[in-house]
């Protein structure tokens, strides 16, 4: 049985999130889409509906488990951070799942990845930025995490949910950020920080190959004034997913021209086209509740 792919959002990431799944339906063939809510109005939830029926592929639409917002939160972060931790629970009748983040556009089919059959409770790809564990966590002595090993960005990442639930990963992943919450180095980025300590401190993380999960490396370099390597822009050219980290995202004005924006826009177009002339970006509901 292939594996659903799965996003996670709120209300201001409806717009990028339709893009991503326009990307995913253009490439893979019958895609199995669920969106998590994490508290999205009924416009959007009936915009993402609408995206699904423009593309011929169901949007299965539910529920943040309801007990995350007695969870901490904490910094600059919503309940959002603990929904990925929670997604084994929330799709209980699923052995695996191939979570994408709602800033990522697919360049290729996916099949390759909810056709991944892993032990591992994780598969993911290591962080370009932040390689090895060591790098994200100096001068930290972690319980089985040693300095060189691979540290992974969530952002892609394709989970065994079988594995997360016999061991309890999504609880003991919780359990560490609300552990750990007011430990701002140990906690940066809190689910992907739980998932490298707590699930690659138990070598329970597979990597795949660093084509699924490729940053706009010149775009990035281009914002703190750097020129881009040449095997920066090979790696880009090449990317099997484009994810937008960073705090610059396409959609925004200031995002510099190029492959990686066309991508966005190219790939997403289907999905754009429906919420643009479903929710306007005027209206009340976007883009307000941060
Ligand atoms: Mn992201």
């Amino acid at each position: 049985m292939s594996a659903p792919f799965v996003l996670t959002m709120d209300d201001k990431y409806v717009r990028p999130a339709a893009a991503c799944i326009a990307s995913i339906v253009r490439g893979t063939p019958d895609p199995e889409i669920i969106v998590i809510s994490q508290g999205l109005s009924s416009r959007s939830k009936h915009a993402l509906r609408a995206v699904g029926k423009r593309l011929q592929v169901p949007v299965d639409i539910r529920e943040a488990a309801p007990h995350a917002q007695a969870l901490p939160i904490f910094l600059h972060f919503s309940s959002a951070i603990y929904t990925r931790l929670q997604m084994p629970e929330i799709l209980a009748e699923y052995n695996r799942a191939v979570y994408v983040d709602a800033d990522a556009i697919a360049v290729r089919s996916l099949d390759p990845l909810r056709r991944l059959e892993t032990d591992k409770p994780v598969a993911a790809v290591r962080d370009p930025f932040v390689p090895r564990c060591g790098q994200r966590w100096r001068n930290r002595v972690l319980t089985g995490v040693s300095p060189g090993s691979p540290y992974v960005n969530t952002g892609v990442m394709v989970m065994n949910l079988d594995e997360w639930r016999r061991l309890e990963l999504g609880a003991k992943c919780i359990d560490f950020v609300v552990a750990n919450h007011e430990d701002s180095d140990l906690i940066l980025y809190p689910d992907q920080d739980a998932v490298n300590v707590v699930i690659g401190g138990m070598d329970g993380i597979e990597l795949l190959d660093p084509r699924w999960n490729v940053p706009p490396m010149s775009d990035l370099w281009c914002t703190k004034g750097r020129l881009p390597t040449r095997h920066d822009l090979q790696v880009e050219e090449e990317a099997f997913v484009t994810h937008f980290l960073g705090r610059r995202k396409p959609w925004d004005a200031d995002f510099p021209d190029g492959v990686n924006r066309s991508r966005f826009y190219e790939l997403g177009t289907q999905g754009l086209e429906v919420i643009d002339a479903l929710l306007p970006l005027d209206g009340p509901e976007v883009g307000q509740d941060l």
